[in-house]
């Protein structure tokens, strides 16, 4: 019985997603390939695998540790952006829940989506404070949402020479993904990437991709309620949507 629910669940889940013409990662199926990065105390950047976490109802999430010292989290990304394709004219969405006390080097931290290609050299942009989410007014699950134009992004701190324009870089990005910074105010420099924590801390994301435009744009829970064909109703915890664009 419960698998029969689960492939319900599936089904219509893919079905609302589908129709919206365009892709959501639930992370319900694994980590599909994401990776996350740390910067070291040296400066390099590692990669690891991101946690894989049961929701206890036929889906699931992704997670990394935030360690003090050491390590600083630095992004998610997506292992592979194909399923994704041209960006142009969509609204990203993604739920995201921290739990524990995250630091920065100067300011508040901040997550951001990111976009980006290195064919002709780095072009990164990034989302901006208008539409980021401040990490010390969140509570529990929150979405980040917003359309991918202009107004929502500056260029990556520090990086000389674009040789592409946002738009070039949303119809063919190479490389997409959350990247842990301080505010605007301070996020100009490299030290300032990357959460740290005095003790410990867990970034969670789910939900994670693109729905156009040009239709009405569900609230999370209706899709998660779609998904779940109303049985799971009483477990469904709501995100607050923050900084909704
Ligand atoms: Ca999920």
């Amino acid at each position: 019985m419960l698998r029969n629910i689960r492939v319900l669940a599936v089904a219509v889940l893919s079905a609302a997603v589908a129709c919206q013409g365009a892709y959501i990662e639930t992370f319900d199926e694994g980590a599909n390939g994401w990776r996350t990065y740390y910067i070291k105390n040296n400066g390099s950047l590692n990669s690891c695998d991101p946690i894989w976490i049961s929701d206890n109802a036929g889906g699931g999430y992704i997670k990394a540790c935030v360690s003090n010292g050491a390590w600083r989290l630095y992004d998610f990304e997506a292992g592979d952006v194909t399923p994704y394709g041209d960006l142009t004219e969509l609204t990203f969405t993604v739920d995201v829940k921290v739990c524990g006390e995250v630091l920065t080097d100067g300011g508040r931290p901040t997550v951001r989506f990111y976009a980006g290609t290195r064919t002709g050299g780095n072009n990164y942009y990034v989302s901006n404070d208008s539409v980021s989410l401040s990490v010390n007014e969140m509570t529990g699950w929150t979405t980040m949402r917003f359309a991918l134009e202009s107004s929502a992004f500056v260029q990556w701190p520090n990086q000389a020479a674009y040789t592409k324009t946002l738009a070039e870089v949303l119809a063919h990005p190479e490389d997409i993904g959350l990247v842990f910074t301080d505010d605007q105010d301070h996020f100009y420099h490299n030290r300032f990437l990357g959460f740290n924590t005095k003790k410990c801390a867990n970034i969670y994301i789910d939900n994670f991709g693109f729905i156009s435009g040009d239709n009405p744009i569900p609230e999370p829970a209706t899709l998660v309620l779609l998904g779940l064909g109303l049985l799971f109703k009483p477990l469904i915890r709501r995100p607050r949507v923050q900084n909704a664009g």
